[in-house]
C-alpha cells in the first residue's frame, strides 16, 4: 500500500515500500491546479481527473532486490527516458537507467551516459501524465497499456505529473528538478572540437584559420592531450605556457573548454593525488581500501563525490585551469567509465597460467572489455559518514561531479555564468550543465537518431543538448558533414567534434564547396543569436525545451508521435533536415498551422505532405506564419560587436514577438538586469502598426539600429505607425521596411 501525498495541485508524492536516496533532487512548489485526484481503491492505486482514471495500479511487488509497480493508461504513448537510443514514441520497450559509457550506439543500446527515470504518457484527448521515479538507484521500465516502473531498492518513490498538456509536464517536472540557468552567450555560438589539438600551437592554427576562413566560432576544445600524462588538472610539456597561449587566444575571441575526467592518477608525486590521498576522498572497494581501475591515466582512484568536502576540494582544484584563463569544463567519463581493474588483470593471469586457451576464454576476454558498473564493488560516503553502495549513488555521480565544478566556477569566476558540458547526468542535470551525446558515429543512421535522442532529452527536462556534429568515431565524408552541420545550426548546443584516428573533419577538410555550405550555416545561426537566446530564456523561465518535437503542438494528433526527423527549433521555426546521402529533396509533413519556407517565401498548408527541394547547400527550413525571427548581422563570434543591429523579421501580417537580452556574461540577469521586449505588429486596411514595450527593462542593451521587415507585404502601404505615432517606411515591391533606433522607442 503506498502512501500519498500531494505536493501541489497537480503533482502527488507516492511512495511504495521503504525506499531510500543517498541525495534528493527534487525543490520545493507551488502550483495552482486542483482538478487531479490520487486516491486508493480496493488497495490500488487510481489517478483520477474530472472524474475520470488515468492511471491505474494493477500490481505491486518486490523480486530479487527489484521493487515494481504495474500501471495502465489505456492507449499510451511514451516519451522521455532522457538519453535514449530510438525514437521518440518509446511504446513497447525496456529500458535501464544504469550510467554507462558504451561508445557503439547501436539502435538497442541500453542503458546509455545518463539516467533520467522519467516519462510523459500520452494519449489523443487526455491529459498527459508524467510519472519520475525519484530514485538514484538503478531504475527499469517497461512501457506498453500496462507499464512497469521499477528500482533496485526496497520501494519506490513516484511523482505523478499531471498536464494536461505535454509541455506543461515538462515545465512541471523542471520545476521539481530545477531549470537550466541562463547560460553564456558563448556557448550558444559554434564551437570547434577534436580528440586532441595536443599542442598549444595546433590549438591556435585551428583558431586562426577559422578566422581567415570567415567561419564563425566562439570555443576551441582541449580534450585530454592537453594534460601531463592525463592527470587532471595538470597542464602538459605541449601546453608550456598555459596563460599566454589562452591570452592569445582571447585576442582572436576564442573562449577554451578543459576536459577534466573524474580519474585520479594513483602518484604520489602528483599535487592532486596527494591532497586527495590527504582528504581521504576516494572512493573505497568492500574492504576499505582505494578503489583502484584503469582509464587514460593508468591506475586512478575516484573522488566520492557524495561528501561535500570532496566537492570542495574538487572545486578548488580547478585553480589551475581557471588562473590560467580556461573558460568552461567539459566532463568526460563520469558515469563513471572505468575499463579496467587489477582484479581483471589477475584473472586475465589466472586463466594465461592454466593454459587453456579455448573459446571459454576468448569469450571471457572480450567480457574482459566490457565496461562494469562496479555497482556492489564501490562504496560512498555521504556527510554523516552513511555508507552506500555505488549502485544508489552511480546515477548521480556526475550530476554530483557538475554541483562541484559549478562550485568551482563560484570560487573562481563570482558573478560569471558557468559553462559545464557533461556526459553522464541524471534527473535535473540541467541546473548545473550543457549535455552533449557523447561517442556517436560518422554516420548517417546517427545523423538522423539524434534528432529524437536530442528531443527525448527535451522532453526530460534537458534543454541545453547537442551532438557531435559530423560524428564522433568512423570518417565522415564531405556530405555528411556538410548536412551534419545544417542540422546542428538548428540544435541548442552546436559543436563540431571527432575521436582520434579519424579523418579530419574541421569545415574547410573536404573542400570549398563544403566548406561554404558549413560557413553559410554557421553564419545563419550567428544571425539567429537574437532569436536563440530568447528561446534560451524561455526555457530557462518555463522549462520548455528549445528543440522541441512536432507534437508539442497537437498532441492530439498522432501522427505527430511518429515524426522524427522533423523538430521545433524555439516557438517559430521548423527544421526538416536532410538524413541521406545524394538526397536532394525529401517529404515534409506540415504541422498545425501555415508554415513559410525562409528560403523563397512558399507558403505551406497544415497536415499535408509536401516533395521540398533542398540541394547539398539548403537545408529546408520554415517559419511559422504570423510570427517574427529576430536577427542579427553574424560576426566573428557572439557579442564582438558593442552594438548590433536588430532586424525582425515578420512572416504573415500580424504578429507578437518577444526578445530578450542581457550582458550574455554576468548572474546580473537574476537582479533584473535584462531586457524583455514585446514586439507586435497588426496589419490595417492601409497599413500596418508597430508597437513595442519592455516588459523589463534593465540593461543598457546591445541592440540598437532595428530594421522591420515585413516580409510579404500584400499591397502598397500608406501608412505605418510606431507606438502610435506616423513613421516612415520604404517599399520595394515586396519587403516593406522600417527603421528606428531601439533608444527612440523605449
Ligand atoms: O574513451 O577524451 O565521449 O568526446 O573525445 C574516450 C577522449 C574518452 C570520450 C568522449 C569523447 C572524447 C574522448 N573520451
Amino acid at each position: 500500500m503506498p502512501t500519498i501525498e500531494k505536493i501541489n495541485g497537480s503533482i502527488f508524492k507516492v511512495v511504495y515500500g521503504n525506499p531510500t536516496n543517498p541525495v534528493d533532487v527534487t525543490l520545493p512548489y507551488e502550483d495552482a491546479y486542483s482538478g487531479l485526484k490520487c486516491e486508493e481503491i480496493n488497495g490500488k492505486l487510481q489517478v483520477i481527473d474530472a472524474g475520470k482514471t488515468i492511471i491505474s495500479e494493477k500490481d505491486s511487488k518486490v523480486d530479487g532486490g527489484i521493487f515494481s509497480v504495474t500501471f495502465s493508461y489505456e492507449n499510451a504513448h511514451f516519451f522521455g527516458f532522457g538519453e535514449k537510443m530510438g525514437y521518440l514514441d518509446k511504446r513497447g520497450k525496456h529500458f535501464k537507467m544504469q550510467n554507462m559509457d558504451n561508445p557503439l550506439h547501436t539502435p538497442d543500446l541500453d542503458p546509455m551516459y545518463i539516467s533520467i527515470p522519467f516519462f510523459i504518457a500520452v494519449s489523443p484527448k487526455k491529459p498527459a501524465m508524467g510519472i519520475f521515479a525519484n530514485s538514484t538507484s538503478y531504475t527499469f521500465f517497461k512501457t506498453g497499456n500496462d507499464f512497469d516502473v521499477s528500482a533496485k531498492d526496497d520501494g519506490i518513490e513516484l511523482y505523478l505529473i499531471y498536464g494536461p498538456k505535454v509541455q506543461d509536464v515538462v515545465g512541471k517536472f523542471t520545476q521539481l528538478v530545477g531549470k537550466m540557468e541562463m547560460p553564456p552567450a558563448w556557448s550558444l555560438g559554434y564551437q570547434q572540437s577534436r580528440w586532441s589539438y595536443s599542442t598549444a600551437s595546433e590549438a591556435l592554427d585551428i583558431a586562426k584559420k577559422l578566422r581567415s576562413d570567415d567561419i564563425p566560432c566562439d570555443v576551441i576544445y582541449l580534450d585530454i592531450d592537453y594534460m601531463d600524462g592525463y592527470r587532471v588538472f595538470t597542464w602538459g610539456e605541449n601546453f608550456k605556457n598555459p596563460k599566454s597561449f589562452s591570452q592569445e587566444m582571447k585576442k582572436l575571441g576564442f573562449k577554451i573548454v578543459t576536459i577534466i575526467d573524474p580519474g585520479v592518477k594513483v602518484d604520489e608525486n602528483y599535487e592532486i593525488y596527494k591532497s586527495g590521498k590527504s582528504l581521504d576522498a576516494f572512493v573505497k572497494d568492500r574492504s576499505g581500501k582505494d578503489f583502484t581501475g584503469y582509464v587514460w591515466p593508468g591506475r586512478c582512484n575516484f573522488p566520492d563525490f557524495l561528501r561535500s568536502d570532496v566537492r570542495e576540494w574538487w572545486a578548488k582544484s580547478h585553480k589551475s585551469l581557471f588562473e590560467n584563463g580556461v573558460d568552461g569544463v567539459w566532463n568526460d567519463m563520469n558515469e563513471p567509465a572505468i575499463v579496467w581493474t587489477d582484479s581483471k588483470t589477475s584473472k586475465v593471469f589466472e586463466l594465461m597460467q592454466k593454459g587453456e586457451i579455448d573459446f571459454q576464454i576468448l569469450g571471457e576476454a572480450k567480457a574482459f572489455f566490457a565496461q562494469e558498473d562496479f555497482g556492489d564493488e564501490i562504496v560512498h560516503k555521504d556527510d554523516k559518514g552513511k555508507i552506500w553502495p555505488h549502485f544508489k549513488v552511480r546515477n548521480i555521480y556526475a550530476y554530483l561531479e557538475a554541483m562541484a565544478t559549478k562550485q568551482a566556477f563560484e570560487m573562481y569566476k563570482p558573478n560569471k555564468r558557468p559553462f559545464i558540458l557533461t556526459r553522464a547526468g541524471f534527473a535535473g542535470i540541467q541546473k548545473y550543465a550543457a549535455v552533449w551525446t557523447g561517442d556517436n558515429s560518422s554516420w548517417w543512421e546517427h545523423l538522423e537518431i539524434e534528432m529524437p535522442i536530442s528531443m527525448g532529452l527535451g522532453m526530460s527536462g534537458v534543454a541545453f543538448t547537442g551532438t557531435d556534429v559530423g560524428g564522433f568515431g568512423g570518417n565522415a565524408d564531405g556530405e555528411l558533414l556538410a548536412r551534419w552541420t545544417e542540422m546542428g545550426a538548428f540544435f541548442p548546443f552546436f559543436r563540431n567534434h571527432s575521436a582520434i584516428g579519424t579523418s579530419r573533419q574541421e569545415p574547410w577538410s573536404f573542400g570549398k564547396q563544403i566548406e561554404d555550405t558549413i560557413r553559410k550555416y554557421i553564419k545563419l545561426r550567428y544571425a539567429l543569436f537574437p532569436y536563440i537566446y530568447t528561446a534560451f530564456y524561455f526555457s530557462h523561465k518555463d522549462g520548455v525545451p528549445v528543440m522541441r518535437p512536432l507534437l508539442f503542438l497537437d498532441q492530439d494528433n498522432e501522427n505527430l508521435y511518429s515524426i522524427n526527423d522533423e523538430f521545433l527549433f524555439g516557438d517559430s521555426i521548423l527544421v526538416a533536415p536532410i538524413t541521406r546521402p545524394n538526397a536532394t529533396w525529401r517529404t515534409v509533413y506540415i504541422p498545425k498551422g501555415k508554415w513559410i519556407d525562409m528560403r523563397n517565401g512558399n507558403l505551406y498548408e497544415e497536415d499535408h505532405v509536401y516533395k521540398i527541394d533542398a540541394p547539398l547547400d539548403e537545408i529546408p527550413i520554415f517559419i511559422k506564419e504570423n510570427s517574427m525571427i529576430f536577427k542579427t548581422d553574424p560576426a566573428n563570434y557572439i557579442f564582438e560587436k558593442e552594438k548590433m543591429n536588430l532586424y525582425v523579421d515578420i512572416y504573415g501580417q500580424e504578429a507578437v514577438g518577444y526578445l530578450y537580452e542581457d550582458d550574455g556574461e554576468t548572474l546580473d540577469y537574476k537582479a533584473g538586469k535584462y531586457n524583455l521586449y514585446e514586439f507586435a505588429v497588426g496589419a490595417l486596411s492601409q497599413g500596418y502598426t508597430i508597437g513595442i514595450k519592455a516588459l523589463n527593462h534593465g540593461y543598457a542593451g546591445k541592440y540598437k539600429k532595428v530594421q522591420m521587415n515585413f516580409l510579404n507585404a500584400p499591397r502598397q502601404i500608406i501608412e505605418v505607425t510606431l507606438n502610435g505615432k506616423k513613421t516612415e517606411s520604404h517599399f520595394d515591391g515586396k519587403t516593406l521596411k522600417v527603421e528606428f533606433e531601439m533608444e527612440d522607442v523605449i
